[in-house]
């Protein structure tokens, strides 16, 4: 499809442009747009010799299976590169994550790298947040505090969300459960025209782990286009 072939183009693309056999650490990011980073890894026997730091248990499996070296974000505090995906990137670089409801451990990594790159099928180009990406602002909470962080978001944000809703599980009875034993509460609020100051809001709500928007982050992000071609924001 064109949605997969652009995420191949990009992922390829940015794995070309910004891993090189000199660095030591590189970080590796969750979701299905990844998984064409690491095949392309896999491709390039010169870069077999860094240490790969995983974002999530999916992406620890995708270190793993494809026998490269793993490595924990404490043991290597200080990242060349981290490549990861994003649910919607706006004209400043900002962008959502959290669909995969990974964003805690992928902000981690990401803060930790020297660069942080984006890649993604042209889905995701947007020119505000919330306009493409449609399915809310993804904030994981502590399960115990997440009815006080629904009253929250409806009191105390300068911008009112639409709505928001718990994420629940297809697979499994209940809510999302995130690798770090969190849930996820999926915050609508329609064209986002500043995502930083909404993120600080939502940030200090209490019981609020970490907040799906990546603001100022991203040195480059990497689209593949519709029409196989692959376009970059910096
Ligand atoms: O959870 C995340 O932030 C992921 O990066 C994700 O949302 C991107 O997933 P995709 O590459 O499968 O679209």
């Amino acid at each position: 499809s064109a949605v997969e072939t652009g995420k191949k183009l990009a992922a390829y693309q940015a794995v070309n442009d910004y891993i090189t056999p000199e660095h030591k650490v590189v970080g590796i990011g969750s979701g299905s747009t990844v998984v064409y980073a690491v095949e392309r890894i896999l491709q390039r026997p010169e870069l077999k010799n860094i240490v790969y730091v995983p974002t999530s248990f999916q992406s620890k499996l995708l270190i793993i299976e494809g026998g490269l070296t793993l490595g924990s974000v404490d043991q290597f505090p200080e990242i060349d590169v981290t490549i990861d995906g994003a649910d919607e990137v706006d004209e400043q670089l900002n962008a959502i994550k959290g669909g995969g409801a990974c964003q805690f451990q992928e902000k981690v990594v990401a803060e930790a790298a020297k660069k942080f790159v984006i890649i993604a099928d042209y889905r995701k180009k947007s020119t505000k947040l919330g306009i493409e990406w449609t399915k809310g602002v993804p904030i994981e909470v502590v399960p115990m505090a997440y009815k006080g962080v629904m009253k929250s978001l409806e009191t105390k944000l300068s911008l009112k969300p639409q709505k928001s809703t718990l994420r629940m599980a297809v697979n499994k009875a209940g809510p999302v459960v995130t690798d770090n034993g969190n849930f996820v509460i999926d915050a609508h609020f329609g064209a986002i025209e500043d995502p930083t100051s909404l993120l600080k809001e939502i940030k200090l709500l209490t019981g609020v782990y970490e907040v799906g928007l990546f603001c100022n982050m991203a040195e480059i992000a990497y689209f593949g286009e519709a029409d196989g071609t692959v376009s970059t924001l910096k």
